[in-house]
């Protein structure tokens, strides 16, 4: 009896080890992943692409693009989200695999119910893959996505980084989108085959209202271009290579150098570009109808690389002496720890019903 026992003890002592041994090998590959929890509203919203021309919007937390959300690879996020229009909307998480949570996936009529309004409902998955990733409505997307402003950027940081991805000094998000005024303000209608479209945007503004990427001799930007909406385009950067280094977050197993870069709808595109050639230079959509405000010339999709070298005292620069708005490119929220980040350079005037 006396010698059974000391048997029992010795396995017990040796099972302990080895539940020891395992639960120090699993530390490091659970706690990397963290559950982060985040509430979004959906609300009316009016928003301004330049000059007059307003849209009415589904807002996420009321700005167009939506807040980002800025997460690692293989966190659970959890997201609760709000209707409080007035139309039923869901969100889909674009690019998430969601294994195992299918019902997670944001589209109505095949995953859920659409969130009908005042309704609640909770989104919970694991964020993978990493990458350059977007959320966006899937009710009606022909309306809610192409001109109702229902996206956002979704960055899921990697636990390995490309060395590329580590010259990185600068990181700025271009979401692309396309809008047609016969439907501005007519909520729940539009966006159907034969739609004139007529206004163009990057991050929902268009040039002049659109903000500089200032850089100074020795930068790497990394832009992360989306076709948020329902056009293509044909993404045109002077005097610089670009460096496509991620095709919708996946890693290309050769980078493409281009000028140019065509982005479809739903595609996104990381470019990495060193700023080796001070001047003041164009980015501009090479689709040369999309550089109009309504039936006016030099507006749309353009902005300008600045250097700081060669300043902005020249009469025949058009921003001189424009007021500069930071976060326009995500670029000051996307230094903030991670988590959902609201930003007030999107934020439009609610709507009232
Ligand atoms: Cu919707």
């Amino acid at each position: 009896m006396r010698n059974s026992n000391s048997i029992f003890s010795h396995y017990r002592f040796i099972i302990s080890i080895v539940i020891g041994l395992y639960a120090l090998v699993m530390i490091p590959a659970t706690s990397w992943a963290e559950k982060r929890e985040f509430d979004m509203s959906i609300e009316d919203t009016r928003i301004v692409l330049v000059g007059k021309r307003d849209f009415h919007t589904f807002a996420f937390n009321g700005q167009v693009p939506a807040p980002l959300i800025h997460v690692k690879e293989g966190d659970d996020v959890v997201v609760n989200v709000t209707n409080m229009t007035t139309l039923p909307h869901t969100i889909h998480w674009h690019g998430m695999l969601q294994r195992g949570t299918w019902q997670n996936d944001g589209v109505p009529h095949a995953t859920q119910h659409a969130i009908e309004p005042g309704d609640t409902f909770t989104y919970k998955f694991k964020a993978e893959p990493s990458g350059t990733m977007w959320y966006h409505c899937h009710v009606n997307v022909n309306e809610h996505v192409t001109m109702r402003g229902m996206w956002g950027p979704l960055i899921v940081e990697p636990k390995n980084p490309l060395p590329i991805e580590k010259t990185v000094t600068k990181e700025y998000i271009m979401m692309l989108s396309d809008w047609v005024s016969a439907w501005a303000n007519k909520p729940g209608e539009g966006g159907i085959p034969g739609d004139v479209f007529d206004y163009y945007t990057i991050n929902a503004k268009s040039f002049p209202e659109t903000q500089p990427i200032r850089v100074k001799k020795g930068d790497v930007i990394r832009l992360r271009i989306f076709g948020a909406g329902d056009q293509v385009h044909s993404i045109h950067t002077h005097g610089h290579i670009s460096n496509i280094v991620f095709k919708d977050g996946f890693p290309l197993e050769s980078p493409i150098k281009a000028d140019t870069v065509l982005i479809g709808p739903g595609e996104r595109y990381d470019v990495i570009i060193n700023m080796d050639n001070p001047g003041l230079w164009m980015i501009h959509d090479h689709v040369d109808t999309h550089t109009t405000n309504g039936d006016k010339p030099d507006g749309g999709i353009m902005t300008t690389i600045e250097y700081e070298e060669v300043g902005l005292d020249h009469d025949f620069y058009v921003w001189k002496d424009k007021k500069f708005v930071p976060d326009f490119y995500y670029e000051e929220s996307l230094k903030k720890d991670f988590g959902m980040h609201n930003s007030k350079v999107f934020k439009g005037e609610l709507i009232e019903e």
